[in-house]
């Protein structure tokens, strides 16, 4: 098949999730072709089925402040479409670019494009419910061919939200267990010698990933396990967080290291990871983190339960109970084996349920399913 993708190609969870998706399907022999305004960060390998376009808004003194990202999106989906003879358009996160690719098929005057679009979160709990944003969010998800959401959760969220008669499928996210396991990296000695433990977070460090609780949990666990906290990733709240860790005198002991290229090497050298967002449609890093046979705290809401499971893959509790978060994660690092078992059950999970061998085909049976018609 030929197949365009288009997703922010910023860190962010719906572009790794886009950007590993086109690696696979190229890898299984398909053409895919990147369509947005830069090389999407995890876009990191040269493949003979691999392509990137760039889109340029061309600038013009009348566009100023607002260059018309969406129109110039759908005309190189049009372009590419076109020229490439692509089968699917796969757009991932609702706005703008469900959107974008319904132009790209009206410029085409062609039905012979099939639009698939994947919800993966905030564009359905956040931006898309935001007033100024739910008609067009709405209109995007029922003009396209076929629509999937990453959980069970976020679905029921869109179904509720947008009262749409269009049916969604659920493709969860996915991992590759090869790229994330245990490390027994060198990385684990530059934080505490080796001799304490590791514990990571990873996110976009907006304020719905809660990265305060974050502290807030290793401030109650590092005076009892002797412990270090890597902070791993950039956004809003980073100086906040980093304010804080001066004024509570964690600096020795967290440390934010930004975006980084060899995220499985320290992932797969922690010992626990944390997660305490508020309504996480999935929880991707939590997944890499379990394929990395690393147990996860995380809270009890939105599609996070639908990946770690309670009790064996990590612990689950609401968001804001600190108290709780740290007192399991005592109890996790304190205990050997309590802590190898649940890391091993939780790569268990992870490739039984999520491993890109198994959730890639579930898209390219949809593919066919719309190149056929029979959505
Ligand atoms: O909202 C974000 O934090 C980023 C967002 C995205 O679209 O880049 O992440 C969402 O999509 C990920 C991939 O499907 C999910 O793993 C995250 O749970 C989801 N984030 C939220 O729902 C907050």
């Amino acid at each position: 098949m030929r197949i365009g993708i288009t997703c922010y190609p910023t860190f962010g969870g719906s572009g790794v999730v886009a950007t590993e998706l086109g690696i696979a399907l190229a890898k299984g022999g398909d053409d895919v072709h990147f369509i947005s305004y830069a090389l999407p960060s995890r876009l990191n390998i040269l493949h003979e089925r691999v392509r990137f376009h760039e889109v340029i808004v061309t600038p013009y003194p009348l566009f100023d402040p607002y260059p018309p990202y969406t129109l110039a999106l759908a005309t190189k989906m049009a372009e590419v479409a076109s020229y490439e003879r692509l089968d699917v358009l796969h757009v991932h996160y609702a706005i703008p670019h469900a959107i974008s690719a319904h132009l790209a098929k009206q410029i085409l005057k062609s039905d012979r494009l099939k639009v698939i679009t994947t919800l993966h979160g905030t564009d359905i709990t956040l931006v898309g419910r935001d007033e100024s944003y739910l008609p067009i969010t709405k209109f995007g998800i029922e003009v396209s061919d076929g629509v999937t959401a990453v959980s069970h959760w976020l679905r029921d969220q869109t179904l509720n939200n947008f009262s749409t008669p269009k049916p969604i499928e659920v493709i969860p996210n996915f991992v590759d267990p090869k790229r994330f396991h245990r490390h027994e990296s060198p990385f684990r000695h530059m934080f505490g010698g080796g001799q304490e433990k590791l514990i990571t977070h990873v996110s976009n460090f907006r304020p719905v990933k809660r990265v305060m609780d974050v502290l807030k949990v290793f401030a109650r666990v590092a005076p009892v396990v002797p412990s270090r906290l890597l902070m791993i990733g950039d956004g809003p709240d980073r100086s906040r967080a980093e304010a804080f860790c001066r004024e509570q005198h964690l600096v020795d002991r967290v440390y934010f290291l930004g975006n980084v290229p060899n995220l499985e090497e320290l992932v797969g050298a922690s010992d626990l990871f944390l997660l305490p967002s508020d309504a996480e449609s999935f929880g991707m890093a939590a997944l890499e983190a379990m394929a990395s046979e690393v147990p996860v705290i995380g809270t009890n809401l939105g599609g996070l339960p639908e990946v770690v499971e309670h009790g064996e893959t990590g612990f689950l509790h609401d968001a804001g109970d600190v108290e709780a978060m740290a007192a399991h994660a005592i109890e996790i690092l304190s205990d050997a084996d309590l802590r190898e078992w649940m890391g091993k059950r939780a790569r268990e999970v992870a490739i039984e349920r999520f491993d890109v061998n198994r959730v890639v085909p579930m898209y390219r049976e949809l593919y066919e399913r719309a190149i056929a018609g029979k959505m």
